[in-house]
């Protein structure tokens, strides 16, 4: 399945007239504050985030999986995916791989493919939260961490294959998530454990060529529930720092407590140049599964005002990896995706359109009122022409939705690859 150009092209003619007077009435409106808008147009239009390979089948909870037709049986099935998520968006140009779910059969082939669609490699995940069948070690007491260094050993050694994997497919950097933990007290010495993880990441980053990065990432409980061996950003740093210049700390918006203020957890980052990957997602309770922007939408811009702070004042941070990590089986998965890029878009022209002076200047005067007023202008204006303007402008689907539904693109998603096929994952 290949979305054709000219039909999104022909889509977007009919709809051109009903956004540009929206548009003007932003224009004029921001003009006032010295804010251009067609330089925020561009940066939306820039705007690239990667899709993770196992978003792309039915997610799921660990209670049940339900399956959604004409899933993506294999990686080149998965780019397609990705494929047809980037033609419609223009926003969605890399793909973040997972070993072993993806083990590229014929890395040539692989990479004809994503090239075809427009696609580059982002991070490289590795798996050390599950046995393969095949399996010489067990992590069900820890990998990295482990307090069996054979377990530890072979953990390292799989971090290294996939970097190896990474570096045929022109990846720069490797995604380090650890599940490792304790699920009752005394289980284990935590001092051991993480001393043992960060013996081992250091090993792994050793090997790492030059150019390459690596983000830790944390998450406070989950698959574990008594204690996490990183649990917050503050043992991510720690042990980024440990590894070196190339470590950084990946925040993931589902992995903190609730009510954490994860908008001044990304400033310090950054103030400190170690903020390197970010994943999206949203949560209510506890979960990391619900879409971006579809339960806390102002933390979202709040989180977006950081960064764009940030990506302006703070040339010792790098440019991010940015990554949706979201999945979950009650929506077409592609849906999903394009409905969490638009929130993510959305936040970020919001908090472009933030008048950091006047933000400034009331702070410097203490106007408390004030400094919430500017924030809430931002967030209060309905950015969505200014989407349409930038999709307009790098060739996507005004309507991405709409165009995926006219196209009906599941439907032919289905005929070709049948109502059974699974994608692998989880
Ligand atoms: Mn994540």
């Amino acid at each position: 399945m290949k979305i054709n150009t000219d039909h999104i092209s022909a889509l977007n003619k009919k709809q051109e007239d009903s956004y540009s007077s929206e548009l003007d009435f932003l224009r004029n409106k921001f003009s006032k504050k010295g804010i251009t808008l067609d330089e925020i147009v561009q940066k939306v239009a820039d705007f690239q985030v990667a899709i993770p390979s196992w978003a792309l089948g039915a997610g799921g909870t660990r209670f049940g999986r339900f399956s959604y037709g004409g899933e993506p049986a294999s990686l080149e099935q998965k780019l397609d995916d990705i494929g047809v998520l980037h033609a419609l968006t223009k926003s969605a140009g890399a793909v973040s791989l997972h070993i072993p779910w993806d083990i590229p059969g014929d890395v040539k082939a692989i990479k004809d493919v994503a090239k075809d669609h427009g696609i580059t490699f982002d991070a490289m995940n590795s798996n050390t939260f599950q046995d393969q069948p095949d399996a010489k070690e067990t992590y069900k007491f820890g990998s990295l961490s482990s307090a069996d260094e054979a377990a530890r050993e072979y953990a390292i050694q799989h971090n290294k294959d996939v970097i190896n994997i990474g570096k045929e497919l022109g990846s720069k950097s490797l995604t380090v998530w650890l599940a490792d933990g304790a699920n009752f007290p005394g289980q284990n010495n935590f001092q051991t454990a993480l001393i043992n993880t960060e013996k081992s990441l250091k090993s792994i980053y050793e090997t790492m060529p030059e150019d390459w990065k690596m983000f830790i990432e944390y998450k406070p409980y989950e698959p574990n529930f008594y204690s996490t061996v990183i649990q917050d950003w503050g043992t991510s740093f720690m042990l980024a720092n440990a590894c070196g210049e190339r470590a950084y700390t990946l925040v993931d918006l589902g992995h903190h407590l609730p009510n954490t203020n994860i908008e001044q957890i990304v400033a310090t980052l950054m103030l400190k140049g170690k903020l390197g990957g970010f994943h999206f997602n949203d949560s209510k309770y506890g979960d990391d599964d619900v879409t971006v922007g579809s339960i806390k939408p102002y933390a979202l811009f709040l989180i977006f005002n950081e960064l764009v702070y940030g990506m302006e004042n703070n040339p010792q941070n790098p440019d991010f990896s940015w990554m949706i990590d979201a999945s979950h089986n009650t929506k077409d998965p592609l849906e999903d995706l394009i409905q969490s890029l638009e929130a993510i878009l959305i936040a970020y022209t919001q908090a472009l359109l933030v008048d950091q002076k006047a933000l400034r200047n009331a702070q410097q005067e203490n106007d408390v009122v004030k400094c919430q007023e500017i924030l809430q202008d931002a967030y209060r204006s309905d950015v969505r022409p200014i989407l349409k303007a930038a999709r307009e402008k790098s060739g996507a689907a005004v309507n991405p939705l709409q165009a995926y539904r006219n196209f009906e693109v599941r439907k032919q998603l289905i005929k070709e690859r049948g109502t059974k096929t699974l994608a692998t994952g989880l």
